[in-house]
């Protein structure tokens, strides 16, 4: 008799001002139950998004009911990572309620801003892979295509980072410390999930063979939902998984009547979703972070297979109304636990089991660095999950079977596509078994997309081509244009409409205002406020004061040797040196910024950091240059911080080795926000350039082909040092003393690293790059001409919003609709 409450009217979800009011007033009465003296900035933090949160809700149980009355195909997302940034703005945004909200928040005297900046993000991912995913739910809510994206609940996320005497120090995350109020726990959701053990076979009455887990331990996995609201209007669903122990799963010990160990090995099953591995480019092998992509693939596919089957419908059906999508590899078990489900578990026969599988399945692959591509050593699956093993190894004799037979192909082939690595010690290639068990592979840029069928998988682009597409990654314009640049947004508003954010080929307006000098104008003091606003956060953090006149400079992304941070210290201090000598004739006063973690076990890495802060040390300190250039880094860098430097930053640095970066992303955010991009030709700089027009675009570098040309004829780094004066001076520099006179051997490491090896070839392309900035220090020289370049870049950017990238998936892939609203 319970139908869908529709409390039209109710000041619980009314929105005017004094609806917002009240129900803020109520919440801090009756959800925080404070006395008003012992209120703390929290407590109306919680209390606002506790008033956001019975908003959402309404409009998210309505989405819910059109999709289960439609019965809709729908998409699961599957990713071991997200980073969705700060909730509050973005639901206020999405809910159409932000003046108000303020105007009633400002009649209490509080500031809507303060609120926002106390906000905890969840820190769910390292970088790009966690954004991007994040970036697709927003935009498949805002589309209104069914979608739930499953997950992992760590309990610690992303490591804060502080940056003590140079160094980066990594302090715990705790985003769940003050509680999370965006989330909503299903205790009744839940589902078992076996580890380890063997595997029993026996016959059945009717003389099949049916094989039996008998695990060795057993964990549950609990759902917790956070409703993700899209623009204006539907919404999806970001379900994660949190482990818990549940009773009697460690029989031995329980046989034997060792409590202890039983009470042991519960607290040992809660450590799956503790805590994620703050990798970025895999350094795998880690018995526990197989486990905890295992624990969140079992989870999601016993849900969704539940979701279809309480619809009524068969099993043998879950391909037709459910596209999953397999976020990189770390969800790639899911073709075996998939297999698993329907073979062992429905009793479906292993043909049919395997066409539903490839016809759920699409894979997405981000990388092509070979040390990023995971695999597993046979042992350690087989110790954790020995029925998969023989299932894979099903999958991998059938697919050989046909190489052999339908394709001829020759041993040297099929031990290049076998799931199975053999040569030194014996691996599984998830990459492989993605593939296998996919029907569509995509690459993230077109330029990517093409090195994957060149290179990394070419035998399968061979085989089955029709299999292979791009789809170039996107970023949602509503958190990184409207919430992280408002006076832009409004600017933009007033000269194009107000529909370009879900509509973002739009923006394409404003190429009629590229050259009013008015607009131009107004252009030029926003991006003077942003800069401003920087400053003033990087004077409270770091102590350092900025003139917001100057040039900002800013690279902003993980810290990697293939994204060659340390190219930019080189020039840095070619600068500097130059400067000093009374040898620089045409510069522009210049603020770097550089943000980003390094991954803690990576040494490098850290010692980039490093480098960087001694630089600014020295820079920051000599007088001599004080009105020329400032070094900045800005410490833990992470969503919230993210949307403090786009909009402020007038060059965007996207340096990476042709090759190595498959998208990347910031260089969209950047551009979006008005960031004029220098860039090497690699990943969607490509594309970015292509659709700003080459001569609104710093390009440098070798190109791949150039690069790989170089590489194969025997690179020799030592010879470009000797040859190029400029070079040899500033890596002489590192070791000079000058940057760290207490240990002269610190930077050794790195010198050496880039004098005999370099295997990103920074010294291949540093005097094509210093040579590149000459000609951005003078066109900023002209300001009018810079401002235009600008607008045009934000103008042509349309391509790149994340809602053209889901429309693509949605189109060749997951043959998925927006659900009808009426
Ligand atoms: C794997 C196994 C074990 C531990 C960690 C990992 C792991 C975790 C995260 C491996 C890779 C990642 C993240 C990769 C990533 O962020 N890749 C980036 O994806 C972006 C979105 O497509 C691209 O724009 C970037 O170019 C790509 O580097």
């Amino acid at each position: 008799k319970l139908s869908v409450l529709s409390p039209a009217g109710s000041r619980r979800v009314g929105n005017s001002k004094e609806d917002i009011k009240a129900s803020f007033l109520e919440n801090l009465f009756f959800g925080i139950g404070r006395i008003p003296v012992l209120t703390t900035p929290h407590d109306l933090y919680t209390a606002l998004a506790m008033t956001v949160r019975d908003r959402i809700f309404q409009k998210f149980v309505l989405t819910t009911e059109t999709i289960s009355r439609q019965d809709a195909r729908g998409v699961a997302y599957l990713s071991a990572e997200y980073l969705p940034g700060p909730h509050l703005a973005n639901n206020l945004l999405n809910l159409g309620i932000t003046p108000q909200t303020r105007e009633a928040m400002e009649e209490l005297d509080i500031d809507l801003d303060e609120l926002f900046d106390i906000e905890e993000e969840p820190g769910l991912g390292n970088g790009g892979l966690g954004r991007l995913a994040s970036c697709y739910l927003d935009s498949l809510a805002t589309l209104g295509i069914p979608a739930i994206a499953y997950g992992i609940r760590y309990e610690f996320g992303i490591f804060d980072q502080m940056i003590k005497d140079g160094w980066q120090v990594e302090l715990t995350d705790k985003w769940l410390h003050y509680g999370n109020p965006w989330e909503v726990v299903r205790p009744e959701t839940a589902y078992e999930v076996k580890f380890g053990g063997r595997t029993e076979y026996s016959k059945g009455p009717d003389g099949k063979l049916s094989v039996t887990w008998i695990p060795g331990s057993e964990v549950k996995g609990t759902a917790y939902d956070t409703p993700i609201l899209g623009y204006q209007g539907n919404g999806a669903v970001l379900r994660l998984w949190r482990a818990e122990a549940i009773e009697s799963f460690d029989f031995a010990a329980f046989n034997l009547g060792d409590y202890y160990r039983a009470v042991e090995a519960k607290m040992i099953s809660e450590n799956i979703t503790k805590v994620l591995y703050p990798n970025d480019q895999a350094l795998g092998g880690k018995e526990l972070r197989l486990k905890q992509q295992y624990f969140f693939v079992t989870c999601s596919l016993q849900d969704i297979m539940h979701l279809h089957l309480t619809q009524g419908r068969r099993i043998e059906q879950l391909h037709e109304k459910f596209a999953i999508q397999l976020n990189d590899t770390h969800p790639a078990i899911a073709v075996a636990e998939l297999m698993r489900l329907l073979v062992d578990v429905h009793q479906v026969e292993w043909e049919k089991a395997w066409h539903v599988t490839q016809n759920c399945f699409a894979y997405t692959n981000h990388t092509l660095l070979p040390e990023a591509l995971e695999k597993w050593p046979v042992q350690l699956f087989e110790k954790v999950l020995p029925r998969h093993l023989e299932i894979i190894y099903e999958i991998n004799h059938r697919f050989l079977e046909e190489l052999r037979t339908r394709y001829a192909c020759d041993d040297a082939q099929i031990a290049r596509m076998s799931i199975i690595e053999e040569s030194g010690g014996r691996y599984i290639r998830m990459a492989h078994l993605a593939t296998i068990g996919s029907h569509k592979v995509n690459g993230v840029s077109a330029m990517h997309s093409e090195l994957l069928k060149k290179e990394v998988l070419h035998d399968f682009a061979v085989l089955s081509p029709e299999k292979f597409c791009n789809i170039t990654n996107g970023i949602t314009p509503r958190r990184f244009l409207c919430i992280c640049n408002p006076l832009l947004a409004a600017l933009i508003d007033k000269h194009v409409g107000i529909d370009w954010p879900t509509n973002l080929e739009r923006l394409k307006k404003l190429e009629d205002f590229a050259d009013d000098t008015s607009f131009q104008k107004e252009w030029m003091d926003i991006k003077y406020k942003n800069k401003q606003n920087l400053s003033s956060q990087i004077l409270r953090q770091t102590g350092i004061e900025l003139d917001p006149a100057m040039l900002f400079d800013i690279q902003a992304k993980r810290i990697h040797e293939y994204k060659r941070q340390h190219l930019k210290v080189l020039h840095i201090i070619s600068l500097y040196l130059r400067l000093k000598k009374g040898e620089l004739a045409n510069f522009s006063p210049c603020t770097f910024i550089f943000a980003g973690k390094a991954a803690p076990g990576y040494v490098m890495a850290k010692l980039i950091i490093k480098l960087i802060n001694c630089v600014a040390e020295l820079i920051n300190r000599d007088a001599e240059v004080q009105d020329q250039m400032k070094v900045i880094f800005l410490p833990d860098f992470n969503v919230k911080k993210a949307q403090s430097l786009y909009p402020a930053a007038d060059l965007s640095e996207q340096i990476s080795l042709a090759g190595m970066e498959a998208s990347g992303t910031g260089n969209m955010k950047f551009a979006l926000n008005g960031a004029l991009t220098i860039g090497t030709l690699d990943g969607a700089n490509v594309e970015i350039r292509q659709e700003v027009g080459e001569e609104n675009f710093f390009v440098f570098g070798h190109s791949v082909e150039q690069a790989q040309a170089a590489k194969s004829s025997g690179y020799h780094p030592f010879d470009i040092y000797q040859q190029n004066q400029l070079l040899k001076e500033v890596l002489d520099f590192l070791i000079s003393g000058a940057l760290a006179p207490e240990d002269t051997q610190l930077f050794k490491p790195l010198y050496e690293n880039l004098l005999y090896q370099d295997p990103y070839m920074l010294l291949a392309d540093f005097q094509d790059y210093v040579d590149c900035q000459e000609r951005v220090y003078k066109l900023w020289l002209d300001p009018g001409e810079w401002t235009r370049k600008s607008i045009l870049n934000v103008a042509r950017m349309g391509k790149f919003s994340s809602d053209r990238s889901i429309k693509d998936y949605s189109d060749m892939i997951w043959n998925v609709k927006p659900i009808n609203l009426m």
